[in-house]
C-alpha cells in the first residue's frame, strides 16, 4: 500500500478528512454551493504515492467526468499527469467507493457532450474555460471490471 500524502492546499486536505472521516456524510459539497463533490484517489506520478482530489459530482450513467478545471488556471492540475501516467483511481461518492478506469476524451464531439453535463452540473464551469486559452481536459471514470 503506497503512502498517502494529503494535499498542501488546506481547504482541500481538510475537505478530504470530513469527507472520509465521517464515511461520506459530511464535507460532501463545495462550501456554500451545496453541489456535490466526489473524492478521486489517484497515484502520484513521480512519487508514485497516493493522492486524493476533490473533485465536482457529474455523471454520464455510471461513469463520472473529471473535470480538470483548477478554476480556469493557465496550467493543468498535477492530477491531470497523474491520471495519464496512471489511470486507475478510486472515486468515493458519498459513502460508495469504487474502483474506475479512466481516460481523456479527446473526441470532439463526445468532449462537447461530456463538457455540457459537467457545465450543468457545476455552471462556474463555463467560465473557467472563459478565463483560460488551454482546453480544458476532461475524462471519463468507468467501473474497473
Ligand atoms: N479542481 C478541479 O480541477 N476541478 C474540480 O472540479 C474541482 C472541484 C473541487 C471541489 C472541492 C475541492 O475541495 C476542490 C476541488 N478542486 C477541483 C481542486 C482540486 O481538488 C485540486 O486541489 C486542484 O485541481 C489542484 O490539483 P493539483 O493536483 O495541482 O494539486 C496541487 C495543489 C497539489 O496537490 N500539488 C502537490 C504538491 O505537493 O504540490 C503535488 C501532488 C502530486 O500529485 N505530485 C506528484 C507526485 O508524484 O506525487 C508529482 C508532481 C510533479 O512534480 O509533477
Amino acid at each position: 500500500m503506497s503512502e498517502y500524502i494529503p494535499s498542501p492546499r488546506d481547504w482541500v486536505r481538510e475537505q478530504v478528512e470530513l469527507y472520509e472521516s465521517s464515511g461520506g456524510k459530511e464535507g460532501t459539497t463545495l462550501r456554500e454551493t451545496g453541489l456535490p463533490v466526489i473524492i478521486v484517489t489517484n497515484t502520484g506520478n513521480k512519487t508514485g504515492a497516493l493522492r486524493k482530489t476533490p473533485l465536482m459530482k457529474a455523471v454520464d450513467g455510471s461513469n463520472y467526468i473529471l473535470v480538470a478545471s483548477t478554476g480556469g488556471a493557465p496550467k493543468h492540475p498535477v492530477w491531470y499527469f497523474n491520471l495519464k501516467a496512471n489511470p486507475s483511481v478510486k472515486i468515493q461518492d458519498g459513502s460508495d467507493i469504487y474502483d474506475m478506469n479512466v481516460k481523456e476524451i479527446t473526441d470532439s464531439d463526445e468532449r462537447k457532450r461530456l463538457w455540457e453535463i459537467a457545465v450543468d452540473a457545476y455552471p462556474p464551469y463555463h467560465e473557467y474555460q472563459q478565463k483560460t486559452t488551454r482546453v480544458i481536459p476532461i475524462f471519463l471514470a468507468e467501473p474497473a471490471s
